[in-house]
This record gives C-alpha cells, sequence and structure tokens, in this order.
C-alpha cells in the first residue's frame, strides 16, 4: 500500500504524505475531478486538475521520427513537467500494484525487478515470461483511460483497451532486453510508452547483434525517457528489435511507465 509519493526539490526527491496538501488546498477540486472522471470513458472537466488530458486539446508537439534498420519509433515531449507531475501524483496515489510478481526467465523464476499493475477493458489480462497480469477497471484509475484516449486522438487512432504499468523506485529496479511480441497483442498494433517521474536511459538491440553469437553489427540505439514523454513503438519495431531499461545507480528517483496497448479481444 502506497501512503506518501515523491515530489521533486531541485535535483533530489522529497517524500510527501498523500493528501498532505490537495486536502488543505482544494477539496471542492478534488470532489469535482472523482466526480468527473467517474466512468470508463474520459470526462476530465474543462476546470478540473486534468483539463489537459482533453482529447480535443490543440497540441503544438514537436515529434521526433528514430528510424534504424525496422525500428520504426516517434518520440515526443508529451507533457509540460506541471502536467507530467500531476499525473505522477495521481499515478502514486491511486494506482495499486501487485504483490511479488514473478517471471520465468533463462529456465528459473525471478522476483520482477520493479512493480506492476494493470488497467483496461473487462476480462483483459497479458501474458509474458510465464507471469500473467490481469486488468483492474479503467474506473479504479480514470487519468489512465483519459491518457489513452488523448495519444489515440493525437496520433491517427490508435485503439489501446489496456496499459501495463511498471514502477521503478530508484535507478536499481531495470526491464531487462525483451520484446513486446506476445500473442495477447493485437498483431502489428502500436505501443504507446508514457515515463512519468525520473529519467532513464532506453535501449533498442537489433535481434541480430545481441551477445557474443552476434550474427552482424548494427549499433543499438539509447536515448533518455524524460518526465512527460511519449514514445510510440510501432510495427515492425518490435519483431526485429529488443529494448532495455537498464540499471542507472545514480537515478535516486522512481519512475512510473505507462505503456498503452492493444490486446486480442478473446470470445
Ligand atoms: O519502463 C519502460 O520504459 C519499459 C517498458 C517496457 O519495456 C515494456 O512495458 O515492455
Amino acid at each position: 500500500m502506497i501512503d506518501s509519493y515523491f515530489v521533486k526539490k531541485g535535483s533530489n526527491c522529497a517524500k510527501r504524505k498523500l493528501g498532505e496538501k490537495e486536502e488543505k488546498e482544494e477539496p471542492k477540486l478534488k470532489a469535482k475531478v472523482a466526480e468527473s472522471l467517474s466512468n470508463s470513458s474520459c470526462q476530465a472537466a474543462s476546470n478540473s486538475k486534468f483539463s489537459f488530458l482533453d482529447k480535443d486539446r490543440k497540441m503544438d508537439l514537436q515529434w521526433k521520427h528514430i528510424t534504424s534498420e525496422n525500428l520504426n519509433l516517434d518520440f515526443v515531449q508529451l507533457f509540460s513537467k506541471t502536467e507530467a507531475d500531476v499525473l505522477f501524483q495521481e499515478a502514486e496515489k491511486v494506482i495499486k500494484y501487485n504483490e511479488d510478481s514473478k517471471v520465468f526467465v533463462h529456465g528459473k523464476w525471478h522476483k520482477v525487478p520493479r512493480k506492476q499493475a494493470a488497467y483496461g477493458d473487462m476480462g483483459l489480462t497479458y501474458s509474458f515470461s510465464g507471469a500473467t497480469v490481469a486488468a483492474q477497471p479503467w474506473s479504479s484509475a480514470p487519468f489512465l483511460k483519459c491518457i489513452g484516449d488523448l495519444i489515440s486522438s493525437l496520433t491517427g487512432g490508435h485503439k489501446f483497451n489496456f496499459v501495463l504499468v511498471n514502477r521503478y523506485k530508484d535507478g536499481s529496479d531495470h526491464m531487462g532486453e525483451h520484446r513486446d511480441d506476445e500473442a495477447d497483442l493485437v498483431p502489428r498494433s502500436t505501443i504507446a510508452s508514457v515515463s512519468l517521474g525520473q529519467a532513464r536511459d532506453f535501449v533498442f538491440r537489433h535481434r541480430d547483434a545481441r551477445g557474443s553469437g552476434a550474427k552482424r553489427k548494427i549499433d543499438p540505439v539509447k536515448f533518455e525517457l524524460s518526465h512527460g514523454s511519449l514514445l510510440m513503438m510501432n510495427h515492425p519495431t518490435n519483431v526485429y528489435w529488443f529494448h532495455s531499461l537498464p540499471v542507472r545507480k545514480k537515478a535516486i528517483c522512481p519512475r512510473i511507465n505507462l505503456t498503452f496497448r492493444q490486446m486480442v479481444v478473446k470470445k
């Protein structure tokens, strides 16, 4: 159970008790937000603290297209620092993480070196490396639905029915090299990855250029995922490229990553 969240003070993270400030400052606003976000389609009122998630909002975004052989990515700073802070704090308040998640990798069970949760349409699950994560309803964290809807609207209609949430408490938490190529995902669908909190390096490595038995030399593609950024991983990236979030001991603040996905709906 999370009872506090981190705020950035200069280059440090400071811990704040949940509700400490907002309860005193804006109880009316809080009630309004809860009301406006109480169903599963995003209904953030224009005067709420989530008004910047309005999917009809006009945004002047500076997209960067990142390519290499069969790598197809689009990157943008989607949210301002203030907006990303609001989202980070909301995530710290409402997201309920699964306890003690384990994955089966290289013939052994491993404790997941981060925390995980998922939200989405009713009944959806995501299975990878022997683990299955079930979606909690959008209504338990309605701002997530709003973020997904905003991304759909900004990117010409990619549909998302599921979001996987990964929380890295600091730079020792990480994600190993993998591809998102599970059968649960709609083939060729784009994955939209939103980063909140501590900036972390992200690395793509071509499948033919991994490890000591690499068949070819292809440079890895590395960049930083900043607070409030959006990375669109388009087909065929996940066929040819593995990605990872490596350990970074100097990263002292928590980070939350949201990957919006289109899952196959099983009849
Ligand atoms: O935290 C991240 O940015 C990595 C997320 C990721 O690789 C995944 O969800 O498959």
